[in-house]
């Protein structure tokens, strides 16, 4: 038991440090590049490679690279359907699970240029990121950290080889926009497992493409959203604790929690991104051709990535060919002319707007209906809105429209269509004045 000396001096301890003045702790914001990515908002995932062929989702490593053969490979095709969706970045998985390499790397022989596909000249790599450039969309890639097929996989000397590999990625094709790391870590071709080493990763990225965002479960500037699915959490922090979430494809409790709702009192900016397929694969299955997402999934989709705080990228994967089938082209397309079509006109531009404190007051001379709400904070000062209510003034009283938690980058809310003249937005925090934005649209 503590002596009673002791306990007196533990108390005063406690005391004292109860009295010294507490300083809040300094309030996480996004970088440039971070800032950039968030308006980017929504990117095409790219799954293309060995198993397009193999009519597989993960590959074993064994594929034989002349089993790789497009023949009408067309990448311009793919940033012309992104860009009908609004899209603004591809992320191309130049390297997936089973280690086959969609551009010459030297490093290994499988690859395209040990392919028969064009003769093993080709470079998957350099038409992506040239179509992308030439359509004005970002380029992003994805290099699987597992691998299958790379016999120093399991051993030190295969961090060597990846960072090499993301060296030949990021100098040779011009400016990459994001970098997407996969958490899988499996099993090698020796049945060994790879202790990645993740800060050298990441500083070879920050070394070569400071632009570029990284994406993982642990970011550093993107985190998974902790489902496949395309649905951010609600709430939908910014900020995130990285004791919680320390590394890529860590394991314990509370990291999907953490992942899908980040933490308002988070000390590091850690966005989350939502990855979907259109397609019930990540790759191209012949069988799948008649279940792809159609525009008003997709809308919902947006609704709950975008329109929650998150990044959505959508994966359309090219078909043997080298193009996006016409299902997933037609559905690009669709989506992106609703999408256009709703938020063409925001009815809070014609509106005189009084904020005071946490609320805005928009007024009209005459009534506008509208039925869809876009929420903004001005994120580069931080995310603090908890919880916020839209309420329209109708027959000479308040009734509430919309309502929710946090807003950050953009909050979306759907409701019944109201006609009035008068709206007040308020938003709730105790984290200090938020400055929030409210656009109006007729749904
Ligand atoms: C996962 C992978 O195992 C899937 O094949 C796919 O690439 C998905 C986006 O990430 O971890």
């Amino acid at each position: 038991m503590m002596d009673r000396r002791a306990f007196l001096a533990c108390g005063a301890a406690v005391l004292a440090a109860r009295s010294r003045p507490v300083r809040p702790p300094a309030r996480a914001v996004p970088s440039a590049r971070q800032l950039a990515w968030h308006a980017s908002e929504v990117g095409i995932f790219v799954h293309f490679g060995v198993n397009t062929f193999s009519d597989r989702e993960w590959g074993d490593g064994t594929e034989d690279p002349a089993s790789f053969n497009p023949p009408a490979l067309d990448c311009r095709q793919w940033a012309r359907a992104a860009k009908s969706a609004g899209a603004t970045r591809l992320v191309l998985t130049a390297k997936h699970h089973d280690g086959f390499c969609l551009w010459p790397s030297r490093l290994t022989t499988h690859a395209v240029s040990h392919s028969v596909w064009r003769g093993g000249q080709g470079d998957v790599v350099r038409e992506f990121t040239d179509a992308c450039r030439a359509e004005g969309l970002g380029a992003g890639l994805y290099l699987s950290p597992w691998d299958r097929h790379e016999p120093s996989y399991g051993t030190p000397a295969y961090n060597d080889h990846y960072v090499a590999q993301l060296e030949e990625l990021l100098t040779g094709y011009g400016p990459i926009v994001e970098v997407w790391f996969d958490g899988a870590n499996g099993e090698g071709p020796n049945g060994k497992r790879q202790v990645y080493d993740w800060p050298r990763f990441f500083a070879t990225v920050r070394r070569l493409q400071p632009n570029a965002v990284m994406f993982s479960d642990a970011g550093p500037d993107v985190r998974w959203i902790g489902n496949e699915r395309g649905m951010a959490g609600d709430p939908n922090w910014c900020a995130v604790d990285p004791g919680v979430v320390p590394y890529p494809g860590a394991q314990g409790s509370g990291i999907i929690e953490e992942l899908q709702h980040g933490d308002p009192r988070g000390t590091v900016w850690r966005p989350g991104e939502a990855d979907v397929s259109i397609r019930p694969g990540w790759f191209w299955h012949p069988a799948e051709d008649g279940a792809v997402k159609g525009a008003d999934e997709l809308l919902d989709l947006y609704f709950a990535s975008v329109g929650r705080n998150a990044g959505l990228l959508l994966n359309v994967p090219p078909t043997r060919a080298g193009v996006l089938a016409d299902p997933d082209v037609a559905s690009l397309a669709a989506f992106g002319s609703r999408r256009s079509a709703l938020f063409a006109t925001d009815l809070a531009a014609a509106a005189h707007v009084h904020a005071a404190g946490n609320v805005v007051e928009l007024e009209w001379p005459r009534p506008v209906q509208f039925g869809v709400a876009a929420l903004s904070e001005a994120i580069e000062f931080g995310q603090m809105v908890e919880s916020f209510t839209l309420d329209a003034l109708l027959g000479g009283a308040w009734v509430t429209c919309a309502g929710g938690t946090t807003i950050g980058h953009k909050r979306l809310a759907r409701f019944e269509p109201v006609e009035t003249r008068r709206v007040r937005v308020t938003a709730r925090t105790g984290l200090g004045v938020p400055r929030v934005t409210v656009r109006l649209y007729e749904g």
